[in-house]
């Protein structure tokens, strides 16, 4: 890691003051999303997007650039520049455009950011809570200002998890988990919103969080969160994680391994990462 300590607040900084700055952009094209034109990806017609989209991840891409240009950048909808930059940034404009679109409250910007290739700096901006999620690699997490903390839950049945799939990838084994998670005395949850669903698990709000696909720009912000809060992720970020993404796991240490096995072999979740815990 090449990066001072003094380069990493200033980018810590720097990428709270974009979220929000974003965020606020992004709920001037919420409240008049009545005009805004769908668009659908592919086949798939719940995989949707809008000129707001496209317009906050410029904005965030031209702020880094002019701040930090020998930074890379990896965004959904712009895709990437310099990959091989040490620091690179990994930004979802709006994640949970779904809910964005059908006018429910369950959407974010997130500003994840990889120094040779280890996720340090998260940020996450929910506007509609006036809640922003916040950590850097050693120092903690926070919504706002206060520190977050994982669940202390030992069993599935003591809490919600999180969960998700999208049509084309892993419904087949989607649900036999719900089956098998609701015979443990499980419940499952779902917003729409990756990044949020993690920050939600940071905060000790809901157990863990599985989805089984999902792309880097969803979590990357959240797993810096997850870790710093004393949580468990999986190796996401393994093989082509960053572009291609991965399955996706992260919970409290209590029910880390009960929903690795739910889950089953059918889909390879990788080992956990050990994360040191704050006191
Ligand atoms: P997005 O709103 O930025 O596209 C996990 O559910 C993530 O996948 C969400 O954070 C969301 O990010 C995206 N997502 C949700 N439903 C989806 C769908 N049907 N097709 C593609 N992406 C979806
Ligand atoms: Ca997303
Ligand atoms: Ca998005
Ligand atoms: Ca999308």
């Amino acid at each position: 890691m090449t990066t001072t300590d003094e380069g990493l607040d200033a980018r810590y900084d720097y990428a709270r003051t974009i979220a929000l700055e974003a965020a606020r952009m992004g709920m001037e094209y919420y409240r008049n999303r009545s005009g805004l034109t769908i668009e659908h990806k592919g086949s798939d017609r719940q995989d949707m997007v809008s000129i707001a989209d496209k317009r906050l991840e410029e904005f965030i891409r031209s702020r880094l650039a002019e701040r930090f240009p020998e930074d890379g950048f990896v965004g959904e909808e712009g895709g990437t520049l310099d990959l091989q930059a040490c620091c690179l940034w990994v930004i979802d404009p709006i994640d949970g455009t779904a809910c964005f679109l059908n006018g429910l409250h369950n959407w974010c910007v997130s500003i994840g950011l990889a120094i040779a290739g280890e996720p340090v700096i998260g940020v996450i901006a929910d506007p509609n809570h006036d809640e922003l999620f916040h950590g850097c690699r050693g120092r903690g997490a926070f919504v706002n200002d206060t520190p977050l903390r994982v669940s202390e839950a030992t069993h599935v049945s003591q809490g919600l998890l999180g969960t998700g799939t999208f049509h084309k990838e892993g419904k087949h084994h989607f649900i036999p988990f719900l089956e098998r998670l609701l015979a443990e005395g499980g419940m499952f949850f779902r917003n729409g919103s990756g990044a949020l669903t993690t920050a939600y698990v940071a905060a000790g709000r809901l157990i863990g969080y599985y989805e089984t696909h999902l792309k880097s720009w969803d979590c990357l912000a959240g797993l810096v969160l997850v870790k710093e809060a004393g949580g468990l992720a999986n190796d996401f970020l393994a093989g082509d994680g960053l572009l291609q993404g991965n399955p996706y796991l992260v919970a409290c240490p209590g029910v880390y391994a009960q929903v690795e096995a739910l889950i089953g072999p059918s889909i390879r979740i990788g080992q956990p990462e050990r994360i040191r815990r704050n006191s």
